[in-house]
Order: structure tokens, then C-alpha cells, then sequence
């Protein structure tokens, strides 16, 4: 595409963003955008995450061909709906607005989850009008993800290292190594090494996730203070 199609189609998509992002925030919802590569443990840390916090969560998943993910989320007890993208690589922010149109189960949450297409390259570029951006990086896939994939992991607030318990099995792979990397490319290095298997890390991530939920819940009071203040009469 040329560079002034690309330029302007980006430009739509933020301004849809920041039509989402009003939607969250009306809702009180903390959005996060889950990426990391096909089979890198996205579904997997939801369905994990379910079973140790008492937060309400909903998810969208996106898929280009199935509905997989969510069928299986909702098998965990997620309120969950797929968006099949078909040959798009990414979501975009209108993909997430109409999936979301409608559909009360996914507002009625404290925390809404959106597995983004398996893919560490666009992605990181569409802005979906998300709270926080999570990328899920499992071990096996090597300490050099994040030098190669830069844009994504610049733009990360987080980092969930998942399947350590596959550690004892990988020669020449340990933590320090992707810590290095990530030093490398995160403005700020916030790691969270997890293993959904035995369930090692999994109370840090929950942890994380119930800090930044309080945050956004405390702004939604804040202006509903506001608000109040503005409509009393005199
Ligand atoms: N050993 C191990 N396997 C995992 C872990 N997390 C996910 N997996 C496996 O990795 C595969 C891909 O996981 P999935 O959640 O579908 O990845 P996604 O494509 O990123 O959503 C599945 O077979 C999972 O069972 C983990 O912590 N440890
Ligand atoms: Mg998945
Ligand atoms: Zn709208
Ligand atoms: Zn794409």
C-alpha cells in the first residue's frame, strides 16, 4: 500500500480508537490487548487466570478461520465472543467496536481481554483504544524475540514469560537472557515469568491485573465525582 493510503488508514483507526477508548472508560472497564505469537499461550494464561481471581473478566479472540478460542474460554467460565478476521493479520479498532456492539455480557466485566490474531508484527501498530498492552512470550520460542519484533515490545506495559516449566528441557534458554533483551527494547522492563501448567506466576499476574483494574476503577469514580459536582444546581 502507498504511504499515503497507509498513513490515512492508521489515522481512521486511531480516531476509532479513542471512540473505544470513551466506551472503556464510560464502562469502567480496564481494555488489554493481548498479543504474542500463534501458540505463545494467550487462551491458556485466560483460562488460568479465571480459576485464581475473582474478577469478572470477558474476552474477545480473534482467529482467522475458528471460533476455538472463545468456545474455549467460555469452557472456563469467560464470557467470551470470536472475531474472525479472515485473511487480516491484526484487529483493528472497528473490528473491536462491532464485536463489542450489543453485547452486554462483554460490558458487564471489570476486565475486558482482547486476544489479538497470533502475529508480533502489526498488531503492535493498530491501536484498539486498550488500557494496557500485554504480550504473552512463551520460552520455546528463544531470548531474541524482542530484538527482532522491536515495535511490538517498545510499545508493551508488560511481558508474560509463559510455559517456564519447560525450562528444565531448553539448552542455552534461561530468564536473564530474555531480561537482557527486553532491556534492550521496553522503555521500562516489567516481566512476569508464569508457567499456566504447575501455576508458578500466575498470583504475580493476578496481582498486576487487580492493581490495574483498582486504578481504572478509582478514575471511573473520580468523574462520576466530577460529574456530580457539575450538574448540582446553584
Ligand atoms: N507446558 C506448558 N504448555 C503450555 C503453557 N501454556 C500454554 N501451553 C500450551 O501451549 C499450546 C498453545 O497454547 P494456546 O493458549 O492455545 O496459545 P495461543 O495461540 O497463544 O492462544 C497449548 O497446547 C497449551 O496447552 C504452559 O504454561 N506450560
Ligand atoms: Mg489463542
Ligand atoms: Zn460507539
Ligand atoms: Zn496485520
Amino acid at each position: 500500500v502507498d504511504v499515503e493510503v497507509q498513513e490515512s488508514l492508521l489515522a481512521e483507526n486511531d480516531h476509532l480508537a479513542g471512540h473505544n477508548r470513551e466506551h472503556f472508560r464510560e464502562a469502567g472497564l480496564l481494555a488489554l490487548n493481548l498479543m504474542g505469537s500463534p501458540g505463545s499461550g494467550k487462551t491458556t494464561v485466560l483460562e488460568a487466570t479465571r480459576a485464581r481471581t475473582d474478577l469478572r473478566l470477558s474476552a474477545l479472540s480473534a482467529d482467522l478461520a475458528t471460533d476455538r478460542d472463545a468456545a474455549r474460554l467460555q469452557a472456563a467460565g469467560i464470557a467470551a465472543r470470536s472475531i474472525t478476521t479472515g485473511s487480516a493479520c491484526h484487529l483493528d479498532a472497528r473490528m473491536v467496536h462491532e464485536a463489542l456492539h450489543h453485547w452486554d455480557a462483554g460490558w458487564d466485566a471489570d476486565v475486558l481481554c482482547i486476544e489479538n490474531v497470533g502475529n508480533l508484527v502489526c498488531p503492535a501498530i493498530y491501536d484498539l483504544g486498550q488500557d494496557a498492552n500485554v504480550i504473552v512470550l512463551s520460552v520455546t520460542e528463544g531470548p531474541d524475540k524482542p530484538l527482532k519484533y522491536p515495535v511490538m515490545f517498545r510499545k508493551a506495559d508488560l511481558v508474560l514469560l509463559t510455559k517456564i516449566d519447560l525450562l528444565p528441557y531448553l539448552r542455552g534458554m534461561d530468564v536473564e537472557d530474555i531480561r537482557a533483551a527486553l532491556e534492550r527494547t521496553m522503555p521500562e522492563v516489567r516481566m512476569i515469568p508464569l508457567s499456566a501448567e504447575t501455576g508458578e506466576g500466575v498470583a504475580d499476574w493476578v496481582g498486576w491485573l487487580e492493581g490495574r483494574r483498582n486504578a481504572v476503577a478509582s478514575r471511573a469514580t473520580a468523574a462520576a465525582a466530577d460529574r456530580d459536582i457539575m450538574v448540582q444546581p446553584g
